[in-house]
């Protein structure tokens, strides 16, 4: 069994459902335990500035799946709840959007997968919700924990807290 966390994230509305209805696939999948879920964010858009605000969560997981087969199941659960790849534009709108921040202290660079997420580093909508969960938590590659990573961020997008825990 292998503990890991997820971040999932919605522009879209209802976005509370689109959160909702992911956790609610991924707690209902075979393999997947959730332990804990973060507060829910509403967090300003990073990457592509001028779309809807985002709604973001972090997500512990307990998994006896693969790094690969986790990340086919959170691509298959995105597809389930609408997302079409061919239809959106890079860092832009989506229904939902589920990635693999941290899969135990692995460290995998394929094509179709990197953990630690490449960019989680940069991302306060990432690291606020991990704050909650895992402070002290050391990312593999780069040695810093959890909070050490949000001290060192540069840029810190707007993030309001959205409502009590789903
Ligand atoms: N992939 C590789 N590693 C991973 C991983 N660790 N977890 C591959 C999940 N997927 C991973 O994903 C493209 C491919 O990445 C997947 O098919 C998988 O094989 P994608 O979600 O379409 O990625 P993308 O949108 O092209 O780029 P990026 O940077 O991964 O986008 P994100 O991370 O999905 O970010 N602002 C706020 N405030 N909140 C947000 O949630 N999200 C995004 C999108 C932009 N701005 C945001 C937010
Ligand atoms: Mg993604």
């Amino acid at each position: 069994m292998a503990i890991a966390y997820l971040c999932l994230g919605t522009n879209i509305e209802d976005r509370k459902k689109f959160i909702e209805q992911a956790v609610s696939f991924l707690d209902m999948s075979e393999n997947i335990k959730i332990i804990r879920t973060s507060a829910l964010y509403e967090t300003e858009p990073w990457g592509v500035k001028n779309q809807n605000w985002f709604l973001n969560l972090a997500v512990e997981i307990k998994t006896s799946l693969s790094p690969q087969d986790l990340l086919i199941k959170c691509l298959n659960i995105e597809k389930t709840l609408g997302r079409d790849r061919n239809q959106e534009s890079r860092w832009g709108e989506r229904p939902i959007d589920i990635d693999i921040i941290f899969y135990d202290n692995a460290i995998i660079q394929s094509e179709i997968l990197t953990v630690p997420h490449e960019r989680m580093h940069l991302r306060a909508f990432v690291l606020v919700p991990l704050l909650e969960l895992i402070p002290d938590f050391r990312h593999p590659v780069l040695k810093k924990t959890v909070s050490e990573l949000y001290d060192s961020l540069e840029d810190v997008e707007d993030i309001f807290l959205y409502g009590t825990k789903l």
